[in-house]
């Protein structure tokens, strides 16, 4: 293994050897993250590394190009048959990529959206005052309901009757439940706008048909192939076929150059493990998995945002115990459960203050825990956040995540 890394540069082989090793000794609840199958990392550090491919297969500005052109044809045609969508563009670099790509393709600069608000689940490339987006578009924002922690979509109906949108944004990065994209879908088409769901999360999810698909009433889909979907990096445009050309030049060359063949060959192999019956069976106990680790957190006091899941992510309000996200996710990492500090609706307005800790299962569940490690694992979050950094009993929890890990080898 790496013998040509470790014989050229034995300070990055050292690193990428401590990361494996991290990987195996941790419990990875990032819900943005997932560990992906060893073919995986083959095609990613394949040849294909450093071909360039301005353009679309058979219409390049290179020559040799014959067999990268059948690698994008096959991940186009395997995402298209996953999706059950009429058009994909695979060439993306990330999903912040692609979202600027959908914006690019329909809207001209100065034009309205409608996304949800950062605090309440949204995204940072959906209008955040951080990113390049909110200076390209004037970006306006909803919410969730105070009450239930759902979307709240009479305030989307009101917000795009007075605003006009030319295009709405039904997706989020740190939303527990499911959006109602029919529902997303009468209101866009109530005003005349584009429905865009940023379904990056939610892929995997997706393509086990697990949870319902955001394609058949969206005009734009995006997602990345690095978290539940379980894939390599990079991201994805699906639309509806009349959009193709728009959102074919503006990917290329209007938002980027060549892109990575040797990344789209890893998205051609994740759409094709997405079909087999091992994919589905993790990505639905992915899911019971988050019901039963927020089920197991509640019975423990912690309250959870929105009361419970329907999809990989379990929102934590750790500010209701009198901690800070950032405390947690620090003590949560000092024993070896890795997460990440995540504002919460109640935050919003309020400055800096991130009180939440967002949970996710799919990682844990690929390496093939279930229901019973989830009750575990619970407990030994409450084990270190209940006891505010106590040393003796941080060891005994740390000492339980490493022996837990060791059950569950991520690349036996
Ligand atoms: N979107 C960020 C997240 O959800 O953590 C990174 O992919």
């Amino acid at each position: 293994m790496l013998n040509y890394l470790t014989k050229d540069d034995p300070e990055i082989a050292g690193l990428v050897a401590k990361e494996a090793q991290r990987i195996e000794t941790t419990l990875n609840l990032i819900a943005a993250e997932n560990h992906s199958p060893p073919a995986i990392m083959e095609a990613l550090g394949s040849v294909f590394n450093t071909k360039t491919i301005e353009g679309y297969p058979g219409r390049r500005f290179h020559a040799g190009c014959g067999n990268a052109d059948e690698v994008e044809r096959i991940a186009v045609d395997r995402c298209k048959a996953l999706f059950g969508a009429d058009y994909a563009n695979v060439q993306p670099h990330s999903g912040t990529a692609a979202n600027l790509a959908v914006y690019f393709s329909v809207l001209d600069v100065g034009d309205r959206v409608l996304a949800m608000r950062l605090s309440h689940g949204g995204h940072l490339s959906h209008g955040h005052k951080a990113s390049i987006t909110s200076r390209c578009f004037q970006f306006r924002h909803y919410g969730l309901t105070r009450e239930t922690e759902r979307v709240d979509y009479d305030e989307v109906h009101r917000l795009a009757l007075a605003f006009r949108p030319k295009m709405i944004v039904a997706g989020a990065s740190s939303y527990p439940r499911l959006i109602d994209y029919r529902k997303m879908a009468d209101i866009a088409k109530d005003v005349s706008a584009y429905l865009f769901s940023d379904m990056a999360h939610l892929a995997g999810l997706v393509a086990a048909k697990t949870i319902p698909s955001p394609v058949p009433h969206c005009d734009f889909v995006t997602f990345t192939c690095y978290k539940t979907l379980m894939g390599g990096r990079g991201g994805v445009i699906l639309a509806r076929e009349p959009l193709k050309a728009h959102v074919d030049k503006s990917v290329f060359p209007g938002c980027q150059g060549t892109s990575a063949v040797n990344l789209i060959a890893a998205k051609a192999l994740i759409f094709k493990l997405a079909m087999a019956p091992e994919f589905i069976r993790i990505q639905e106990n992915t899911l019971s998995n988050a019901v039963c680790l927020a089920d197991r957190l509640q019975r423990l006091g912690y309250r959870i945002v929105t009361g419970g899941t329907d999809n990989h992510q379990v929102l934590v309000d750790v500010g209701s115990r009198g901690m800070t996200g950032g405390k947690a996710e620090s003590i949560l990492e000092a024993v070896g459960i890795i997460a990440n500090r995540n504002v919460i609706p109640t935050d919003a307005g309020e400055g800096r203050k991130v009180s939440g800790i967002r949970l996710g299962t799919s990682a844990v569940s690929t390496r093939g825990m279930g229901l019973e490690e989830m009750k575990r694992i619970a407990d030994l979050i409450h084990g270190s956040l209940g006891q505010d950094g106590e040393p003796g009993i941080l060891k005994g929890v740390s000492e339980d995540v490493k022996k837990l890990c060791s059950s569950f080898p991520v690349y036996p």
